[in-house]
């Protein structure tokens, strides 16, 4: 009867104590839960090579294209444009300049074809992979036009928010989407996106920071911070440079590439796991620039 009355007392506080969670939660009104779906693991990186970028491209997307090929799409109003570009030497081998009203942004590549999101607006593009002509356009239903990538069936598109989505490339409707938390707090300015070996990746605009996420169910997997890369840019004396925006995935030999806006270098890097403990409140301070915080 003791333990009766024990394990009741203590399935109530148990369920008293997520209640209370929950509700700490709720009311900050941001659709998280309080608990995490996937145990979150934490990476660095180094550098395994690096290579020339053109430190005139605001990088907004980046992809591998086989081939020691990368394909990029570059931002800001009267400079955008697609390419495709040679990773050795960083020479622009195609570039297919955009109307000087457009501002393109996430690019991925489905089979033999380019999609582009563009800033501000719900028109995107599609390019022959090999000359980089327009084929068309589209009209997507994100509230912006972010990050874009593929698993080879779908497209995964982000638009600034914390919406991950899963859109169809037939009719470009959104065919799920869904809100990315971690620890109870939504992770805002999804921004350049990849897709890696089942997971996605992306980066968080603003930070030094790259999310994993499960695109089964739209919880974390785990951070990879980068903040190395930019300091060494700094220190090598490039004072114009602009945020880490650009992942690449080579899935034959895999490699992951990075770049950044205005970067002279894109850079092959390795990623492993950090021993130490990270302590609490430093992802939210080096990744979650935009948190909503309970003060
Ligand atoms: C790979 O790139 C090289 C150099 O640009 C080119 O000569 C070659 O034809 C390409 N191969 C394929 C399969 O596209
Ligand atoms: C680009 O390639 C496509 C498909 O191969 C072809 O139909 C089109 O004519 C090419 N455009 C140019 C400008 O070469
Ligand atoms: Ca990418």
């Amino acid at each position: 009867m003791a333990s009766f009355c024990s394990s009741v007392s203590m399935i109530l506080s148990a369920s008293s104590l997520i209640f209370s969670l929950l509700f700490i939660f709720s009311n900050n009104n941001n659709n998280c839960f309080a608990f995490q779906l996937h145990e979150v693991s934490y990476h660095m990186v180094n550098i395994v090579n690096q290579f020339p970028h053109d430190p005139q491209a605001y990088t907004e997307g980046l992809l591998y294209g086989g081939n020691d090929t990368l394909f990029e799409s570059t931002g800001l109003f009267g400079e955008s444009s697609v390419r495709k570009v040679d990773l050795l030497t960083g020479r622009v081998e195609e570039l297919q300049k955009m109307d000087d009203s457009l501002f393109g942004e996430g690019l991925t590549l489905l089979g033999e074809r380019l999609f582009q999101v563009t800033l501000s607006q719900k028109i995107g593009f599609i390019y022959d992979h090999k000359n980089l002509s327009r084929l068309g356009t589209f009209n997507h239903e994100m509230k912006d036009g972010w990050g874009l990538a593929t698993d080879g069936k779908v497209l995964f598109g982000s638009d600034g928010s914390s919406t991950l989505y899963q859109i169809d490339p037939q009719t470009f409707k959104v065919v799920s989407k869904q809100v990315i938390c971690y620890k109870g707090q939504q992770v805002q300015l999804l921004n350049e996106l990849e897709y890696v070996n089942g997971e996605i990746w992306a980066n968080v605009y603003m930070t030094d920071c790259i999310i994993r996420i499960s695109p089964n169910d739209g919880g974390v997997l785990g951070w990879i911070l980068l903040q190395n890369l930019r300091e060494e840019l700094v220190e090598e004396g490039n004072i114009g440079i602009e945020v880490l925006n650009g992942i690449a995935w080579d899935g034959e030999q895999n490699r992951i590439f990075v770049t950044g806006k205005l970067w002279p270098k894109l850079y092959e890097v390795n990623v492993f796991p950090i021993k130490e403990a990270i302590e609490e409140g430093v992802i939210e301070q080096l990744c979650l620039p935009m948190t909503y915080r309970f003060t």
